[in-house]
């Protein structure tokens, strides 16, 4: 049965809306998953009002009291995760087990941010003069405007609504429309969980409207911090926005992540980490395998054990056990079609290229290629640095393969693209991995395992065009959502002054 999915603000739902559109299941595009309703400009201000006017009694709610909402947010995602999990996979297409995976995430988060609650620790200092004291603690920053994509619509907008609330903060949240279903089944959770009216707003718009919806919204002074995960480009004007009042927004953008497989590395463990973050979700994480770069002694074993794995992975029907599915959506599928165009004649291309038909079959495909967006798994050899495909994220199931020589090229390879998200290392010599490590520039680095599936207590983000170097997830997090405030008490009795009075020796 489709649903239909309109905005919340302040607990009411919004009947007013610019335009109707249906989100489909991206495996089998006749079927209509649910309808949303976008709304304009106005509705996004509307809602940053609200949250603020919801803001000081949520902060005012001993923050263990915010920690047991959290609590019941994480219990009810229990109970529905096969549910959750199951709408993912009809909405964005994921398979099922990797969907499963995703609630999982939240579920993790939740199970992080309950015990935050009865932390959130500030510091007490000395000061340096008598009878005085110093001390430190975390102020809510307010009211936070997230906004992600759907590539991951429960995990990743978890990561910045769950600590946000457990900071005290409210929320204008700006989901996907392409995962509305997924979205509003979240939010759901929320409000049963006894997240007041107000504290968590829920606005689905297009790109343009979300902009100015914003801007409106930074000009009145409604919203305080910014989250915003996708594209690098997006990211950029969201950046400069909030440069523009003054604001740090936390921004966790694309990736163009290289695995470095070394000469004495264990080739079989590095063909399964290359297959699962090079064309797991269908190459559609920011955290997916962009190019190989392999020591050119076993760089040939490597591309044919490689070209074997992907020959052999299934992939088709999303709600059976295969490696990938279809991709997101059509905008999503036009945008891979392009970067299809980076595969130069001058390239080795592993397998087929293109969408799955039957004029262009797959041996092996479960389900209906001709039904949903469905793309072949390619590996593109032979990648120069100066190649678009070797500089730009192709988000969809595209590994490049590149060769070294010693490991600094190796280094100054996976540095290339400008990107900074996350990294790998196949090595059984573990200088080379300290060595690796110290010398990208990622924010995360994995040794033996793929550039995919960070666990959910660790910083993550990445530099450069990855990110504005902000960290989301674990403890690092709460510098996101909280400001320090200092404070200084004195008990002498009298005006004792900072550096003045203060004699040094
Ligand atoms: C993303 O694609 O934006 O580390 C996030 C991973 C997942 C999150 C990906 N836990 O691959």
């Amino acid at each position: 049965m489709a649903v239909e999915v309109l905005s919340v603000v302040a607990g009411d739902r919004v009947a007013e809306t610019v335009r109707r559109t249906p989100s489909t299941n991206p495996a089998r595009l006749s079927e209509v998953v649910g309808t949303v309703g976008s709304a304009g400009p106005e509705v996004f201000a509307r809602a940053a009002g609200a949250a603020r006017a919801a803001q000081p009694a949520w902060a005012a709610t001993p923050a263990p009291q915010r920690g047991q909402v959290i609590a019941n947010v994480g219990r009810l995602m229990t109970a529905n995760k096969e549910r959750l999990a199951g709408l993912v996979t009809r909405e964005i297409g994921k398979p099922i087990a990797e969907a499963r995976g995703e609630v999982q995430e939240i579920i993790d988060t939740c199970d992080f941010f309950v015990g935050e609650g009865r932390r959130l620790y500030g510091q007490t200092v000395p000061s340096e003069m008598p009878d005085k004291q110093l001390f430190t603690f975390r102020r809510p920053v307010g009211t936070v405007a997230v906004i992600t994509a759907g590539n991951f619509p429960v995990a990743v907008p978890s990561w910045y609504i769950v600590p946000a609330l457990l900071c005290g903060n409210t929320v204008v949240w700006k989901p996907a429309e392409y995962s509305a279903v997924v979205s509003d089944a979240f939010y759901e959770i929320f409000a049963h969980s006894g997240v007041p009216a107000g504290v968590f707003n829920v606005v689905y718009a297009d790109g343009p409207d979300t902009f100015t919806g914003l801007e409106q919204a930074l000009q009145a002074g409604l919203v305080d911090k910014v989250g915003f995960t996708g594209s690098s480009e997006v990211g950029i004007r969201i950046g400069e926005l909030c440069g523009r009042h003054l604001q740090t927004p936390c921004l966790e953008l694309g990736g163009k992540n290289p695995m470095v497989i070394t000469e004495d590395a264990d080739l079989d463990l590095a063909v399964e980490g290359a297959l699962f973050s090079g064309f797991g979700t269908a190459g559609q994480r920011c955290t997916s395998l962009g190019t190989a770069i392999v020591h050119r002694s076993v760089h040939d074993e490597f591309l044919d054990r490689f070209g074997r794995a992907v020959a052999d992975a299934a992939m088709g029907d999303p709600t059976e056990d295969v490696l990938f599915g279809p991709l997101l959506d059509e905008k999503f599928a036009a945008g891979f079609e392009k970067s299809l165009r980076w595969i130069e004649p001058h390239h080795r291309v592993i397998g087929a290229t293109g969408r799955v038909t039957a004029d262009n079959p797959r041996k092996g495909f479960v389900g209906d290629p001709a039904a949903g967006l469905f793309y072949h798994p390619v590996i593109v050899a032979a990648v120069r640095p100066d190649d678009e495909l070797f500089l730009n994220e192709t988000f969809g199931p595209v590994v490049g393969v590149a060769t070294y020589r010693d490991l600094d090229e190796a280094i100054a390879l996976g540095n290339t693209p400008g990107y900074g998200l996350s990294s790998s290392i196949y090595t059984t010599d573990p200088d080379k991995a300290f060595r690796f490590a110290q010398g990208i520039s990622a924010g995360m680095v994995s040794v033996n395992n793929s550039t995919s599936g960070a666990e959910a207590h660790l910083p993550f983000g990445g530099n450069g065009r990855s990110g504005n170097g902000s960290r989301q997830s674990g403890v690092w997090v709460l510098d996101q959502f909280t400001r320090w405030q200092s404070m200084n008490w004195d008990y002498s009795g009298r005006l004792q002054k900072a550096q003045l009075d203060t004699a040094t020796v």
